[in-house]
């Protein structure tokens, strides 16, 4: 769909808009079930990029207990109690600008190889990423590569210098050419327009091949960076560019991430009947707080939906 299309489609009316997604997404998905994932920050802080949302950027100012590159033994201890806990997904992420080559990459080669025989579809977002590093972290076993947007192209530089969209959409080409499934959203609330989150959204849904998964994040306003003070966006225009996304992208998993810990359980609900299917569990993201996992479940339980069990080997499940 070209731009003035999605744009049109943006601002038809709201319940318009959610009846729509949630038809969709009965079509493509097994519309009552959750996809549950589990997050861990494998390297945390210390990053030299000056992504300004980032609690993790040596260029802001947030309170952060740094670490160093985790041991394979203790990742794949924490990626064992998020299967047991329900989890059929497990992302590692780390603080990087981009992945070097050397014992800190063939480290995340084994944690990834581990979390995969485990029967985990196994996610990394590791910053910038050659095609030959991509190829790598396939043969070992990696379901997805989660890299993204952000936002528009036009809001990009107001949040991020050190690097560009370009480099961006270099790294989305290489994880593709290697056959890993891309995890590739953005952030809402960073004080971007309206403009901008259509711009986001049809730049996502134009990316060939299409995301397999779509992360929509609500800017988590981490004291310390510059975005601290930010304006939270109305809810409802959330839910308006989840059931975009869905219309958009009908086959993709559509992942509310950072930012639910704020977010009421109704406004929740009718992301999901906009047709979002997966979400972050546990009680930490990388860095920031999440709902506590008997929310989540007593949410899920309320709603009528249940876990999705994983699906590695297969792109798309039958609906
Ligand atoms: N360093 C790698 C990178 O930037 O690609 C991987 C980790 S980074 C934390 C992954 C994504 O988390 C970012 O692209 C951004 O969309 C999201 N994120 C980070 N901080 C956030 C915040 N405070 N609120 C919402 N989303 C955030
Ligand atoms: C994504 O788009 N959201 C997740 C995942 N990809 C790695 C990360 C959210 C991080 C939120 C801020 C934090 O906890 O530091
Ligand atoms: Fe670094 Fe990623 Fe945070 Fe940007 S979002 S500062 S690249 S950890």
């Amino acid at each position: 769909m070209d731009l003035q299309d999605v744009k049109a489609l943006y601002h038809r009316p709201l319940l318009d808009l959610i009846f729509e997604a949630a038809g969709l997404h009965r079509e493509h998905h097994t519309h009552n079930e959750m996809q549950m994932c589990t997050l861990l920050s494998i390297k945390t802080g210390g990053c030299v990029e000056d992504c300004k949302y980032c609690s993790q950027s040596i260029h802001n100012n947030a309170e952060l207990e740094k670490e160093t590159l985790l041991k394979t033994d203790e990742v794949l201890e924490q990626a064992r109690a998020a299967k047991e806990a329900g989890s059929t997904r497990f992302c590692m992420g780390a603080a990087w600008r981009d992945v070097k080559d050397g014992r800190g990459f063939d480290r995340v080669l084994d944690m990834v190889k581990g979390v995969s025989d485990m029967g985990m579809e196994a996610c990394c977002t590791l910053g910038m990423l050659t095609e030959d590093q991509a190829v790598k972290l396939k043969e070992a076993g990696l379901t997805a590569y989660n890299h993204n947007l952000d936002t528009s192209e036009e809001y990009y530089d107001k949040v991020i210098t050190t690097r560009t969209y370009q480099d961006r959409l270099d790294t989305i080409e290489n994880v593709a050419k290697a056959g890993i499934s891309l995890c590739c959203g953005g952030i809402l609330g960073m004080g971007e327009s309206t403009g901008d989150r259509i711009a986001l959204l049809h730049r996502l849904s134009n990316l060939d091949p299409q995301p397999e998964s779509v992360p929509i994040n609500m800017l988590v306003p981490v004291e310390g960076t510059p975005l601290e003070d930010t304006e939270a966006l109305d809810i409802f225009e959330w839910i308006r560019c989840i059931a975009v996304a869905r219309i958009l992208m009908p086959k993709a998993m559509v992942r509310l991430s950072a930012g639910r810990l704020t977010i009421s359980r109704e406004a929740q609900a009718l992301a999901f009947m906009a047709g979002a299917n997966a979400i972050f569990t546990g009680e930490k993201l990388l860095t920031t707080p999440n709902p506590e996992k008997d929310e989540d479940y007593n949410l899920l339980e309320v709603l009528g939906l249940k876990p999705r069990p994983p699906y590695k080997g297969e792109k798309q499940k039958a609906a």
